[in-house]
């Protein structure tokens, strides 16, 4: 790590269901998807180092619409001010199909619509294997050539040598070997320094 990158400002912005509702201000976007109650809200609160920026809930579903945070990184003295985007989580089964559809159509239409879009956080949860759910949404992302970056959430409830061997698993199942994926805690921070620098490396590039 060569870099100290500290967060001085987060904000949550606004809650939009389509197009005409999503920020003015032009800004980078990082979007984290994955399933429901896989910790995507936690992980954006843990990357801010904030407690309640993004509501987060023990319950699938809470998260609805998708919801931009303008967040501030400091570098040295330069400023950079980004959006990440909390998005529902997909293959929440107590919801309606009708639901369920309505949902996917808005998530796609921001992923695809988005011109600000850097990439997209895949989160999948460290202790179990692949569900087809996502499988199928990683499938998508690939297909429709949207940069991705596989966070691996929970990291705290496995031991060491179990990190590892689901680690192999989710990278086998996923079937990219050279897929970058990076282990993360939302409890103890392991992997927000990675993550912060790579959601930076990805803004300056352009
Ligand atoms: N131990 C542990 N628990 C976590 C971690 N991240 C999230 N959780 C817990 O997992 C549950 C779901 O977290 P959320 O952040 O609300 O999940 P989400 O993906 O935003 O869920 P939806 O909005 O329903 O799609 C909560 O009870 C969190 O406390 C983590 O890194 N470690
Ligand atoms: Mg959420």
């Amino acid at each position: 790590m060569d870099k100290k990158i500290v967060v001085t400002k987060s904000d949550y912005i606004i809650s939009a269901v389509s197009k005409a509702q999503y920020p003015t201000e032009n800004l980078p976007e990082i979007a984290f998807i994955g399933r429901s109650n896989v910790g995507k809200s936690s992980l954006i609160n843990s990357l801010c180092n904030r407690k309640n920026l993004a509501r987060t809930s023990q319950t699938p579903g809470k998260t609805q619409t998708i919801n931009f945070f303008r967040v501030t990184f400091k570098v040295d003295e330069q400023l950079t001010p980004i959006h990440l985007v909390d998005l529902p989580g997909y293959g929440y089964a107590k919801t309606s199909k009708v639901n369920r559809r309505i949902w996917a159509k808005f998530i796609e239409e921001y992923l695809l619509a988005s011109q600000n879009l850097k990439f997209v956080c895949q989160l999948v949860d460290m202790r179990h294997d692949l569900m087809d759910s996502d499988k199928k949404f990683f499938a998508w992302l690939v297909e429709k050539n949207l940069p991705v970056l596989i966070v691996t959430t929970k990291a705290d409830k496995l031991s060491k040598t179990e990190q590892k061997k689901q680690l192999a698993l989710i990278q086998k199942t996923f079937g990219i070997d050279e897929l970058p994926i990076l282990p993360y805690s939302s409890n103890t921070n392991v992997g927000r320094a990675e993550l912060l620098e790579t959601i930076l490396d990805s803004v300056e590039d352009n």
